[in-house]
């Protein structure tokens, strides 16, 4: 099927595939019509955006009659119908592209599982008015620990810039980056020790901001603004002027987005 004139692309950029999604279109410079879903709001459950996204989920992209959801399967279909999306992206070399889609099978199950477990308890569980799990949360910092120790020793080799000997960047990096920068919403000491600790991790996560700038910055400005926001509260509490008011716990900065 031909690619319509306009596509749409529905995210929430607090969400990793979406923004991995918004990114891969801004550095291949497809043109979207962007439509933000507030997950907060619960906006991707209403029936109109069902009818959109049965999943109710974001992202999700509308291609004239063509409706996908699912951020691995939207990057790899963009990839393959818009004529200006360099090779390296989603190569059409069979064994670099399993290769690719190696990391991107692994990503759900690991990084991100492990990432979103602990976002989701340690941080984002009670800005949506829901229990956090603290069993969970130890469970999804184990998987997220191991996962980083993969990547580390496994998906970044030496010399090679890129996950599974990557020269160039593909949409498995895009992926991967997204749901680790979403980490930096934690405050906490013991994730961050963790991933700084990770040398090859690190330096490919400055690499990949530099061969995406200036979009990388620009769909991670809400996440910057969250830590901003987290730090400040932070230094509030320290100094007695804020946070804690009538013995009450400072509301979560993702609350006042
Ligand atoms: N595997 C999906 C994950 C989609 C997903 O879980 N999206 C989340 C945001 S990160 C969402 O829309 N959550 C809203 C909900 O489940 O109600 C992808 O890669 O696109």
């Amino acid at each position: 099927m031909a690619p319509s004139s306009t596509l749409k692309l529905y995210v929430d950029l607090m969400s990793q595939p979406s923004r991995a999604v918004l990114l891969f279109c801004r550095v291949n410079k497809i043109d979207v019509e962007l439509h933000l879903v507030n997950i907060q709001k619960g906006e991707q459950k209403t029936p109109e955006f069902r009818a959109i996204n049965p999943l109710g989920k974001v992202p999700c992209i509308v291609d004239g009659r063509f409706k996908l959801a699912e951020s691995h399967a939207i990057m790899k279909y963009l990839a393959s119908t818009r004529p200006g999306v360099a090779d390296h992206w989603y190569p059409t070399d069979v064994q670099r592209r399993a290769k690719i889609d190696s990391v991107l099978d692994w990503h759900h199950l690991n990084i991100r599982r492990g990432s979103m477990t602990v976002v989701f308890n340690m941080a984002l569980a009670p800005v949506l008015g829901l229990k956090a799990d603290p069993r969970a949360a130890a469970e999804g910092l184990a998987i997220l620990k191991q996962s980083l120790d993969v990547m580390e020793t496994v998906w970044l080799q030496e010399g090679y810039p890129f996950l599974a000997g990557g020269r160039q960047p593909s949409i498995a990096d895009l992926s991967v980056v997204c749901e680790i920068m979403q980490l930096q919403i934690l405050s906490n000491d013991e994730v961050a020790t963790y991933l700084s600790s990770k040398e090859r991790v690190t330096a490919w996560i400055a690499t990949m901001k530099k061969v995406t700038t200036p979009h990388f910055d620009d769909v991670h400005k809400i996440i910057y603004r969250v830590v901003g926001r987290r730090l400040q509260e932070t230094q509030q509490v320290k100094a007695g002027t804020g946070g804690h008011v009538n013995g009450e716990n400072p509301k979560p900065a993702l609350s006042k987005l």
